[in-house]
């Protein structure tokens, strides 16, 4: 085993703790926390552990493949992939326009250096329309978040006096720095509290003060109701209102009109506990909240994340320590239109609703499979797994296979990969320069450019994204050498004259729309350490320096102007462990209100209508009685980043977990066998009896039913959820999916 410990970084979920990595030989042999990554501090949940079932998978790729007449794949050189794949591209955009060109993904839970270069060739090719997991979770929240805020926030929990998780089992998922003894500090100190929403008695609920246990799908008049307490018993901080929002009376007039009590019956949950949970918010100095998939994947979806901002606002807590502040993005991959229809976009063929520039994902086949004349006709996928992560994966791979051009990046022969046309091969994340774009801490935001820990594998032929996308770039002919060569010149006499060389390159609009890709040629190749993948962040780090320069000297940056842009991007090429970019000061997220006229504002007249409107509480399904939470984070879950089934020390086949009561009506026991129906499907599970369900729920963990090489042949282990779940049942602002409410009907096996 070799002596040096390596800093990187964890890629399994978006905390993206700082990690070391001991090799032997290929093998990750030993990982540990980096106790000089300045976010997580050493801190690692198990999974991290378990990494070199990613780096050495059995189904990594290894060189360019091309689909033959027959189905099978030959290798080809890049040369040929490149080739061919930028003439099918452009023959598609010829014939169809370049909007008919579609990209998912762009980065998984740990990587997106490479998809910072995929605009590039998009814009080159006149493509207009994206989408990736984001579309599928979080974007219902953006666009409550632009509307009120024109930013998006993150939640303190290091400093909040309560800490409220919607829908978030934050024990299992993290999605906070630190977040197991984040939980332990706040469950420990009798001053703090912890509100849980969630149907199941999660790890997370177990440690709450107050655990509001839902009646799946019911969350929305759950969290009306918590809502109409703060305003029936005049809980709201009116000053602090009055003085930074809009809209409170309109608010007020719907809020007032909540039937509390009734709510509180159809959600399941005692009047007096939600009344003792609002009052205890309302209460407190500082509130912090995290709102995640249980909310955004159910039912009114969108009016829960409307419902949950109301919370937090209206009892003032934005802007302030240990409350939820608007974190400075290193690179922004969040946009945010700042309000107004006029400024609304609409996908081609099912006219969904663009938020943060994606399609819903959840209309991407129906983009496809149709005669439309503005349909999707090519496919370019990275950094995903769109066949098994989307709703509806038959329609799905109906949709893909409908395709005249599908291309996948990736490094492993995912469920996607196998219906391309081409697949390219990328190194994996430790065997090249990565960065997460994750980086939403207040008031220490950091960020983490990774070097590499290890070459690709002997043998093999993989290009980083960046180069791919450069080559592809090249091969469509958007990068002309007369027009590269001067700026790379420019960057051999150093930082200062290329600087001034590539603004004055960025008023020829050509070169403006491949910005990223022209960095990577020029910049790139002079940076140290075969650093190139990492010239997009000189333009991030300088964007950051311009905007924000307080809280970039803050943080330990020292310089004027476009020295700081230059000094923040050495920082980063030079902070292996990661660094802090930016430090805030109190207040500092008021700044950050992308509203035209600063002020919060909280009423959303659509949202409104609904919340007025709200029925009778959520309609059971005769045919389909059972409510099935398809995909839940476990500890042997890390979404399809683990292909192989062996990373499981526990749990190997992901249980259908059930209650007690289910499992006695519908006669199984612990390890018999149940099939789970739905609309859409049916697959089988072995099943897990516990009392942290409630009757009628029962739930599949996700990133299941991968097929993986075995002993004997390729083999699929667990259930995978999405061949459950139906493209429709969706969100109508957003069209996120309702992963967490699929109408089931579950059955005992023979043994
Ligand atoms: N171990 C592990 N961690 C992960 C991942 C992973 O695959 N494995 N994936 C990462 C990713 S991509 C994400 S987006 C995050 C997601 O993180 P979370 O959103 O925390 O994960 P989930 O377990 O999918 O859902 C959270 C909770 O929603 C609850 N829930 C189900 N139905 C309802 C409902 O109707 N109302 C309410 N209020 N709650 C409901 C579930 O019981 C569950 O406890 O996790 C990240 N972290
Ligand atoms: N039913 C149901 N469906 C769900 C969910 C659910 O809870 N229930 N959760 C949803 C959520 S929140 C999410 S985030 C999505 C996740 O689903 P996807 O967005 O599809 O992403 P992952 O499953 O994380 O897969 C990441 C891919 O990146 C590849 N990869 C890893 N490293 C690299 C690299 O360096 N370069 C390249 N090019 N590729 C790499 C991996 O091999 C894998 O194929 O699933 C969604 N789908
Ligand atoms: S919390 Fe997330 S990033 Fe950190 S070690 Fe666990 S899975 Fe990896
Ligand atoms: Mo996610």
């Amino acid at each position: 085993m070799g002596t040096e410990w390596r800093p990187s970084a964890c890629v399994l979920c978006a905390c993206n703790c700082g990690i070391e990595i001991k090799l032997d030989g290929r093998h990750l042999a030993r990982v540990r926390g980096d106790k000089a990554h300045p976010s997580s501090q050493g801190y690692t949940c198990e999974k991290p552990l378990r990494l070199d079932h990613y780096q050495n998978g059995a189904d990594r790729l290894t060189h360019p493949l091309r689909r033959r007449p027959d189905g099978t794949f030959e290798r080809v050189s890049w040369d040929t992939a490149i080739g061919e794949v930028a003439a099918r591209l452009r023959g598609v955009a010829g014939a169809h326009g370049g909007e008919s060109i579609f990209y998912y993904g762009g980065g998984g839970q740990g990587n997106h250096l490479g998809g910072s270069y995929s605009g590039s060739l998009m814009r080159a090719l006149g493509a207009r329309y994206r989408s990736n997991a984001l579309a599928q979770e979080k974007t219902g929240l953006f666009w409550v978040s632009d509307r009120m805020l024109g930013t998006t926030v993150s939640g303190d929990f290091e400093h909040c006096e309560v800490a409220l998780f919607v829908g978030k089992n934050p024990w299992q998922s993290h999605g906070l720095p630190r977040a197991r003894p984040t939980l332990r500090e706040i469950a420990r100190d009798p001053a703090r509290c912890m509100i849980v929403i969630d149907p199941r008695r999660t790890e997370t609920a177990e440690m709450a003060d107050i655990h509001l246990r839902v009646r799946p799908g019911a969350d929305a008049w759950l969290l009306a109701a918590m809502a109409g307490v703060l305003v029936q018993e005049d809980l709201i901080a009116r000053d602090w209102l009055a003085a930074h929002a809009t809209g409170l009376d309109e608010v007020r007039a719907v809020l007032r009109a909540v039937p509390v009590s009734g709510y509180c019956a159809t959600a399941g949950v005692p009047e007096e506990l939600v009344r003792t949970a609002a009052r205890r918010i309302a209460a407190a100095a500082s509130v912090a909240v995290f709102e995640d998939l249980g909310v955004q994947m159910t039912l009114h979806s969108t009016l829960n994340s409307y419902l949950d901002n109301l919370l937090w606002l209206l009892t003032g807590n934005f802007g302030r320590p240990g409350a939820n502040n608007p974190p400075i993005l290193f690179a922004p991959f969040i946009t945010f239109s700042h309000h107004g229809p006029k400024a609304e976009r609409f996908s081609p063929v099912a006219g969904a609703r663009i938020i943060s520039g994606l399609v819903p994902a959840n209309v991407v086949a129906e983009e496809i499979l149709t005669d439309h004349p503005r349909r999707y006709r090519a496919m370019l996928v990275e950094s995903a797994n769109p066949a098994h992560s989307v709703a509806d994966s038959p329609r799905m791979r109906e949709a893909l296979d409908a395709l005249d051009l599908l291309v996948v990046i990736d490094v492993a022969m995912t469920e996607t990969a196998r219906m391309a046309d081409y697949v390219l091969p990328a190194p994996s994340q430790f065997e090249k320069w990565e960065a997460t774009f994750f980086n939403l801490e207040a008031p220490a935001n950091y960020f983490h450019l990774r070097p590499p820990v290890l070459d690709p594998p002997p043998g093999t032929d993989l290009l980083p994204e960046p180069e791919i996308y450069a080559r592809l770039c090249e091969a469509i002919g958007a990068l002309p050498e007369e027009k590269v060569a001067p700026l790379r010149a420019a960057a051999g006499r150093g930082r200062a004259a290329f600087g001034q060389a590539f603004l004055a390159a960025m008023a020829d609009p050509a070169l403006a729309k491949i910005a990223p890709v022209l960095l990577y040629r020029t910049l790139g190749p002079a940076l140290p350490h075969g650093a190139a993948a990492a010239a997009s962040l000189w333009a991030q780090a300088h964007r950051v320096a311009a905007a924000h320069p307080e809280a970039v000297r803050r943080a330990g940056v020292e310089g004027e102007g476009a020295e700081l842009g230059d000094r923040l991007f050495d920082a980063v090429l030079d902070s292996p462990s990661g660094m802090v970019f930016t430090l805030d000061e109190p207040g500092d997220g008021w700044d950050r209100l992308g509203t035209p006229d600063k002020k919060i504002h909280l009423a959303l007249p659509d949202l409104l209508a609904e919340l007025a409107a709200l029925g009778p509480g959520p309609a059971g399904h005769p045919d389909y009685p059972f409510v099935l939470s398809a995909g839940e984070r476990r500890a042997f879950t890390a979404n399809t980043i683990f292909r192989d089934p062996a990373w499981r020390r526990r749990d190997a086949e992901g249980v259908l977990r059930v209650s007690p009561k289910d499992a006695a009506d519908l006669g199984l026991s612990d390890g018999s066998r149940a099939r789970v129906t739905t609309r859409r499907g049916s697959v089988e599970a072995v099943v897990e009896i516990t009392d942290t369900l409630q009757a009628g729920h029962v739930s599949l963990p996700n990133g299941l039913g991968l097929t993986y090489p075995g002993e004997s042949g390729q083999a699929t282990t667990g259930a995978p959820p999405n061949e459950l779940t139906a493209a429709e049942d969706r969100d109508p602002y957003a069209g996120t999916p309702w992963h967490k409410h699929v109408p089931a009907r579950v059955e005992a096996l023979p043994a």
